[in-house]
């Protein structure tokens, strides 16, 4: 695949797992995240060990200016991006809506929601003008269904679905496809993150089943991104064989 691939959230999880599997299969590749060392410690690898070429660009996705800063006008050899994967995201917390604090609230629709956004508008208008290019959102079986305790981390994957949805109608006319990747429980930092670093806690969502890993999301969006140019793989929802659904878990 001879392609320039933007990915966001790359510094771990399904984003870096996607930046590797890329790699593999020939992509230029752009990855962002706020974690500094891990970006360049990725891009390293990807360099060294896959020979591919890579731009590694720090910043936080909820900051708009910084996002228009880096993204709005990316240096000439980069700014023809085939495809955005729209991967960084995170839950923080699983209070009820009573006892739900408010800057947990704003930090996924910040990121999952907004920062999407910001990132999305930067590139997008460039895909439209060429009648070419390819967005994968990270979704989330959260943006099917709803959990006790999910309400607004499931509300902003709603919104993605919502969004890619809408992105694939306004995009019809241009020949950008759009596929929205909506994984069940994927073993990554993500509870980390979303018990704020309580790793026993963390540790306890994947006790007794064996999740699906970033590698096994990756390939999915690799399946999706090497699907003849005629072919949208449009929505596509994938769990781990003892997970039926957002609560139902086979675990022995
Ligand atoms: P990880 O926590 O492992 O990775 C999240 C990535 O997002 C990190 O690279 C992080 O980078 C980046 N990120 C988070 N906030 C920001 C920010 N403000 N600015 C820039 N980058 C940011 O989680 P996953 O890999 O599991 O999650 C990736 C996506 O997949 C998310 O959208 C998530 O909602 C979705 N998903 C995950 C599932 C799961 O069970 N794991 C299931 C379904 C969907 P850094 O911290 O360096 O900024
Ligand atoms: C992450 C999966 O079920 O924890 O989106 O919300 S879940």
């Amino acid at each position: 695949m001879n392609s320039t691939v933007l990915i966001t959230g790359a510094t771990s999880g399904i984003g870096k797992a996607t930046a590797e599997r890329l790699a593999i299969e020939g992509c230029r590749l752009i990855i962002t995240g706020r974690r500094e060392g891990l970006l360049l410690e990725l891009k390293g690898k990807l360099e060294d060990k896959y020979k591919a070429e890579v731009l590694a660009l720090c910043f936080d996705l909820r900051d708009r200016e910084a996002v228009e800063k880096n993204l709005g006008k990316l240096p000439k050899e980069w700014a023809e991006v085939d495809v955005l994967v729209n991967n960084a995201g995170l839950a923080v917390g699983l209070a009820p809506i009573q006892e739900g604090i408010i800057d947990d609230w704003e930090r996924m629709i910040d990121t999952n929601i907004k920062g999407l956004l910001y990132v999305t508008r930067c590139i997008v208008p460039g895909m439209a003008a060429r009648r070419h290019g390819h967005i994968v959102n990270l979704g989330s079986i959260a943006g099917r269904e709803v959990y006790p305790g999910g309400n607004v981390y499931c509300a902003t994957k709603h919104a993605v679905n919502a969004l890619s949805q809408g992105m694939r109608m306004d995009l019809l006319p241009y020949g950008v496809k759009v596929t929205q990747i909506c994984p069940g429980a994927v073993e990554t930092e993500f509870s980390l993150v979303r018990f704020k670093g309580n790793k026993e806690r963390a540790a306890q969502v994947y006790e007794g089943f064996e999740p699906l890993c970033a590698a096994d999301v990756a390939d999915a969006i690799y399946f999706a991104l090497s699907a003849p140019e005629h072919v949208d793989v449009q929505d596509l929802l994938l769990m781990a064989k003892a997970q039926a659904s957002s609560g139902l878990f086979h675990k022995e």
